[in-house]
């Protein structure tokens, strides 16, 4: 109910401001009722009450309807404005005076990764005249559909020492620790793993292979083909087909439409587990495969997490070097397996596998 009286509300809103704007001198286009647009932001959205407003004053209602905080700018025209960050739960306002443009509109926390993992959208300023279906309009939302259109691609090739990394204490309990307060649900979990999960100083030299390609074509149709093969220290034999890439995002832990480039996250940055130190990523995915061990199917369903990162552990005894290693040169290669869905755990220390190329590189794919 609600909401049909707000779009009634507008309608007749925006009659008047067009209404107004005939009768006025070209000269006052400006002299409209400023536009209010509300913005709620959560993870990992931005979503506005109003998404074409005719040009003039405009003054966002922003809330951080998240848990963690977020960020607002508008950028586009020559404008790049943007407020301090807010926390969930806090509002803001913003008000700017907007030229006819399409403005991109989004959250710049992490090193825009916020907006990476979905926190963008745009605002569409018309000019006082050209309301309506203006050539304008069309041709904006073409150049949408070729940004869109475009696919990125990544063919990664690990190489350097193989380790296997077994489960032992994080080596950054007090860093993470302020960040895990915020994780809510997931928290729990997490906090058992600072303990004894998978981010710990404890390797042993493995040996293997693993190159995949992963392809960035937006929200649902992503994917990934690839195939690991390494020995662990009990001396058994892995085969892993990556199959296809996992899109279901928990709130924490988006999974990026299953394939995602350049991303800055966990550590310090609140996405993904904070037991990983901050790091940048060529790529990081989510997927689906099959694996063996000694030849025989173990799943189907393996769940697998892959990144190709900045640095995180030294020469040598390959200990986590930095909880801060965001600068380091990305060429370490991350390959997690985890059992299906309700599957047994593997047969493996902490029923996981965890397997990293420590000088491994990529390229574009084609
Ligand atoms: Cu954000």
């Amino acid at each position: 109910m609600t909401q049909l009286h707000g779009v009634a509300i507008r309608n007749v809103s925006g009659l008047l401001v067009v209404a107004l704007a005939l009768g006025a001198a070209p000269s006052l286009k400006h002299a409209t009722a400023p536009v209010q647009i509300t913005v709620k932001l959560s993870e990992w959205k931005v979503a506005l009450s109003e998404t074409t407003v005719p040009a003039g004053t405009v003054t966002f209602s922003i809330t951080n309807a998240g848990s963690i905080p977020h960020g607002f700018e508008v950028e586009g025209r020559g404008i790049e404005k943007e407020i301090a960050v807010i926390q969930p739960g806090a509002s803001d306002t913003l008000t700017l005076t907007l030229e006819p443009a399409t403005y991109e509109v989004y959250c710049p926390v992490g090193e825009d990764s916020h907006k990476k993992l979905g926190m963008e959208t745009h605002l569409k300023v018309l000019g006082a005249r050209s309301s309506g279906s203006s050539g304008y309009g069309e041709s904006a939302m073409s150049e949408t559909h070729e940004a869109r259109a475009t696919v990125q691609s990544i063919r990664v090739t690990g190489s350097g020492p193989v380790i296997q990394i077994l489960p032992g204490p994080f080596p950054f309990p007090d860093s993470a620790a302020p960040i895990l307060k915020q994780f809510g649900d997931e928290r729990e979990g997490l906090e058992s793993q600072v303990k004894d999960g998978p981010y710990s100083n404890n390797v042993v030299p493995s040996a293997g292979t693993f190159s995949f390609t992963a392809w960035d074509k937006g929200a649902v149709r992503d994917s990934v083909d690839g195939l690991a093969e390494f020995t662990t220290q009990d001396g058994a034999r892995w085969k892993l087909v990556l199959d296809r890439v996992q899109t279901k995002d928990v709130p924490h832990h988006p999974r990026f439409g299953g394939v995602i480039l350049g991303l800055y996250y966990h550590g310090v940055t609140q996405v993904h587990t904070p037991l990983v130190p901050t790091i940048n990523s060529a790529v990081a995915l989510w997927a689906f495969g099959h694996l063996y061990k000694n030849d025989q199917l173990v799943t189907d369903n393996a769940m697998v997490h892959v990144m190709l990162l900045s640095r995180t552990r030294r020469d040598g005894d390959f200990a986590l070097a930095c909880w801060d290693c965001s600068k380091n040169k990305i060429e370490e290669l991350q390959l997690q397996i985890l059992p299906g869905p309700g599957e047994p755990k593997l047969a493996a220390p902490g029923g996981f596998l965890f397997l990293n190329w420590e000088k491994s590189s990529s390229r574009k794919a084609s």
